[in-house]
């Protein structure tokens, strides 16, 4: 018994790293994974063979370029679908870049879809195509792809979509079920690195008829934001300082210790702490209907908006679920995207925060809410300020 709990299993990674390393050496491989690794280039192919076989015409459906924004932002859409389904392109680049996390200093080489934590969110319609053009520049230096949750066959389209530094691809899903959804990277033998390297993102696929309660009502919003929640790993020196490395591949046998700990150094929202909060807060007013995506692709996390509720939470995300009503706090897997509506009524600072309140105030999960308008004292009301007794 003891010489098996002494004899740690192989982990994911390196089964991957052995498989990789085995197969381009071209010689045989063993291993609980293999024939799953081996599936993967079949994936790729059966995908290839079933688009001959059986060709979908779409070639008469509009096309639609989206311009993605820079997260917490998202960019301009129709609440409901306007016609038929489209084609529509996007296209995300790669970007390795070393980020600073936190007010002391603490660096990340950062892998990034379009250059921030987490990558923009997509926005679509049920039943739209999403052709994505995926480029990875030369400047870069590590294999990379992308796996959309939202997306079905061939492993979210990573076995389709690995790319070289140098290279460039494009994939088309289409988008059949409504919801908001993870997007990330998952390279052989690597994806945990990459995730929590920040390669992540969100796509929301709405119902063509926008969003109801399930029970025939319609709900609109005025605003949405989309908040990343993303953990880092960062390894400290012996004096307990954030070590600091010339290359992501510097970082990797260290960054890789740390992550084994399940010990995040970091949790934050948007890429650093305080990304969203003071002059970064998001705005709102008394009465402006919010929708708060919330996507974390790691790690569970349960948001909170301290002084106000969500009125209508897909906590799992998915639109064909009535949304839950009145939430105080609620609970988002990892590897999921969220979303939750509230209508602001009162004005004052908020703050919406991971309720692992450690991970919130410690750690950096925390965005502000600065809301405009006038006070209700029928909803509060200061009866005796505090005072000596
Ligand atoms: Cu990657």
């Amino acid at each position: 018994m003891r010489s098996i709990l002494l004899k740690r299993e192989k982990t994911m990674s390196e089964q991957y790293n052995m498989t990789r390393r085995t197969m381009l050496a071209s010689s045989a491989f063993v291993g609980a994974l293999a024939p799953m690794l081996t599936a993967t280039p079949t994936l790729a192919e059966n995908a290839a063979a079933n688009a001959k076989a059986s060709p979908v015409d779409i070639s008469k459906l509009p096309r639609e370029k989206i311009e993605l924004v820079k997260p917490p932002f998202v960019h301009k859409h129709t609440q409901k679908a306007q016609g038929g389904p489209k084609i529509i392109e996007v296209t995300l680049t790669i970007q390795e870049k070393k980020i600073v996390v936190d007010d002391n200093g603490a660096e990340v080489h950062a892998m990034t879809f379009d250059g921030s934590v987490p990558g923009p969110m997509i926005v679509v319609h049920q039943d739209d195509y999403v052709e994505l053009t995926l480029v990875n520049p030369p400047t870069n230096t590590l294999q990379h792809n992308i796996d959309f949750h939202s997306a079905t066959g061939a492993l979210g389209g990573g076995g389709l979509t690995i790319v070289n530094p140098g290279e460039k691809t494009v994939l088309r899903f289409k988008a059949t079920k409504a919801g908001v959804f993870v997007y990330h990277c998952a390279p052989p033998g690597m994806v945990p690195w990459h995730v929590t390297s920040g390669m992540n993102g969100a796509i929301m696929v709405l119902p063509r008829e926008g969003l109801t309660d399930g029970h025939g009502k319609e709900l609109t919003y005025d605003r949405v934001y989309y908040v990343g929640e993303q953990d880092f790993y960062v390894p400290k020196d012996e004096n307990g300082e954030y070590k600091k490395y010339k290359t992501a591949g510097d970082a990797y046998p260290d960054v890789l210790e740390v992550m084994r700990t399940l010990t995040p150094s970091h949790i934050v929202f948007n890429g650093a702490v305080g990304a969203l909060t003071g002059e970064n807060a998001l705005k709102a007013a008394v009465g402006e209907r919010v929708l708060i995506v919330h996507s974390q692709a790691n790690r569970d996390t349960r948001p909170h908006l301290i002084g106000g509720h969500g009125d209508y939470v897909w906590a799992t995300g998915k639109f064909r679920n009535p949304p839950d009503v009145d939430q105080e706090t609620w609970f988002i897997p990892g590897g999921t995207a969220g979303a939750a509506l509230y209508t602001f009524e009162q004005p004052g600072i908020y703050a919406y925060v991971n309720h692992n309140l450690i991970e919130a105030f410690e750690l950096g999960a925390a965005a502000h809410f600065t809301v405009t308008g006038d006070w209700n004292s029928d909803l509060m009301t200061s009866v005796v300020a505090p005072t000596g007794t």
